[in-house]
C-alpha cells in the first residue's frame, strides 16, 4: 500500500484557493471601478447635453386669404405671440403686402420658432396705414383673424385666434369679413 503525504498537496491547494480568491476580489473591484467610470461618463455626457442650448426649430408658414373685396392698398398682417399684446401696436411681426387683385392671395411669412401665435389682418383699402372705423368704432375696412375668429361685441380674444405653429401646421387660412 502506497502512502502519499497530503500535507504539501493541501498546502498547494490552499495557496491556489487564496490566489483565486485574491484574483476574484481584484476582478470584482476592477469591474466595479469600470462600471463606476462608465456611469460617470454617461452622467457627464447627459449633463453636457442638457446644458447645451438646443436650437429651436423654426417653421415657415404662409397665409391664404379669401374674400378679398377689391384690389389696391395693402394687406396689413400683424403676428402676435402674447395675449397681453394682442391687437396692440406691439406685435411680434407686421407685414404690409400690396393687394394686386381681389378674390384670394397668398402671403408667405418669415420663419418663426414653433409656438403659439395669433394673426390679425385688415385690408388697408385706402392705403392710409390705418384701419378705418365708423363713429361706433366698427371697422369699415375688411378684417380677419386666424381661426376665422370673431368677437361678439368687438374683436376676438387671443385664445380664440391662437393657433399652434409646428412643422405639421404651415398654412393658415383666413376669410376676410
Ligand atoms: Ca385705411
Amino acid at each position: 500500500m502506497r502512502c502519499v503525504e497530503v500535507g504539501p498537496v493541501l498546502s498547494i491547494g490552499n495557496t491556489i484557493l487564496r490566489i483565486a480568491t485574491v484574483v476574484s476580489i481584484f476582478c470584482d473591484k476592477y469591474w466595479q471601478m469600470v462600471k463606476s467610470v462608465l456611469w460617470a461618463c454617461c452622467l457627464l455626457s447627459w449633463s453636457a447635453l442638457c446644458s447645451q442650448d438646443l436650437p429651436t426649430r423654426t417653421v415657415e408658414f404662409e397665409i391664404h386669404l379669401y374674400d378679398i373685396h377689391s384690389s389696391g392698398g395693402d394687406m396689413v398682417v400683424a403676428v402676435y405671440d402674447n395675449e397681453e399684446k394682442f391687437l396692440t401696436d406691439e406685435s411680434l411681426l407686421k407685414l404690409y403686402v400690396p393687394v394686386l387683385q381681389s378674390g384670394q392671395m397668398r402671403i408667405p411669412v418669415a420663419s418663426l420658432p414653433q409656438g403659439t401665435y395669433a394673426l390679425a389682418i385688415f385690408h388697408d383699402e385706402d392705403d392710409d396705414g390705418e384701419l378705418d372705423k365708423n363713429w361706433l368704432g366698427i371697422p369699415k375696412e375688411p378684417i380677419g383673424f386666424s381661426n376665422d375668429a370673431k368677437g361678439r361685441m368687438g374683436p376676438p380674444r387671443f385664445e380664440d385666434a391662437a393657433f399652434s405653429l409646428s412643422i405639421h401646421h404651415q398654412s393658415i387660412k383666413i376669410t376676410l369679413y
